[in-house]
């Protein structure tokens, strides 16, 4: 799908507004398309959903570049813009510079490093996370947006001081390295079942630059107090991966139990989905007007 603005820029567009953004997971190009039917005018591609999705952990185990093969296969099959979680950049610097340029070039709005080491742990597993030196972590950001061939790709730094236990005067210096760094916005990520330090973030850096959320442990906050905290972006980080887990499951169980497909036939989704979902229209109507069948 092609349009006049590039999806960087729409992307910049939804993070500058002053509404809040929703951005949806998605971790390969079926639960992309998915996410974008519903209407979300984004998508997270997350690293432990596309991890999980492959069988492998959220600690680099799939390589930088079977995780971009994941995301053109998304970008090709979606309209929206895409904000790929890039982990730590597989790296140092020079790492994130080709990152960032092949992102671009496969059609992929920004990415959001965060400021651990390689090989990351995803921030809910362990209490000893390791958090990158900031003026390593900066030069990380100035490398990549020095490497973006256009004006519109989208770098998000995401600070790991809170998910360290590190408090919000840390998480506070690296938000302002950050920024002055080039970072076009901030993820403020927190494993806590209440919003208050996020929300004592937001309200202490203000509108210096776009503050993005991820409320998975604080699930129960209302979408309300993200928006009267003039927050720019909530992702939705790995709800279709585990509404496919629970779904194939119950699924997979109840055929094996029944040998039978009768009592599933009525829940699952239509064989005419699977052909929309995958763009068989655009096919029939390619074989029509090229296809000669001698
Ligand atoms: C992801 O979705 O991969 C994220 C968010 O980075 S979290 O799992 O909370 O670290
Ligand atoms: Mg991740």
């Amino acid at each position: 799908t092609s349009s006049n603005i590039s999806k960087g820029a729409a992307l910049r567009h939804l993070l500058a507004r002053t509404e809040t953004a929703y951005l949806m997971e998605a971790h390969n190009a079926l639960s992309a398309r998915i996410a974008e039917e519903a209407g979300f005018p984004a998508v997270w591609a997350s690293g432990l959903s596309i991890s999980a999705a492959l069988g492998v952990r959220d600690s680099n185990e799939a390589s930088w570049t079977q995780v971009l093969e994941v995301l053109e296969f998304m970008a090709d099959r979606t309209s929206v813009p895409i904000l790929a979680d890039g982990d730590t950049g597989y790296g140092n610097f020079n790492n994130v510079r080709r990152l960032v340029r092949k992102l671009e070039q496969r059609g992929i709005a920004g990415v959001c490093i965060e400021d651990k080491l390689f090989p990351k742990t995803n921030s809910f597993l362990g209490d000893d996370q390791d958090l990158a030196d900031i003026a390593e972590f900066c030069g990380k950001i100035k490398a990549g947006k020095d490497s973006q061939a256009g004006a519109d790709f989208v770098l998000v730094a995401r600070i790991e001081a809170l998910v360290a236990n590190r408090g919000l005067d840390e998480a506070l210096a690296r938000a302002h390295a950050f920024h002055a760094a080039g970072a076009d916005a901030l993820v403020i990520h927190s494993k806590k079942a209440e919003p208050d330090e996020v929300l004592a973030f937001c309200a202490a850096w203000g509108d210096r630059c776009p503050v993005i959320l991820i409320p998975t442990k604080y699930f129960r906050t209302p979408a309300e107090m993200f928006e009267a905290a003039g927050v720019s972006a909530v992702v939705w980080a790995n709800h279709n991966l585990r509404a496919a887990i629970t779904a194939m499951r119950e699924t997979s169980r109840e055929i094996f139990a029944t040998r039978s497909l009768v009592g599933v036939e009525a829940r699952v989704a239509p064989l005419a989905d699977v052909f929309e979902l995958s763009g068989n229209a655009e096919l029939e109507a390619a074989e029509r007007r090229y296809l000669v069948r001698p």
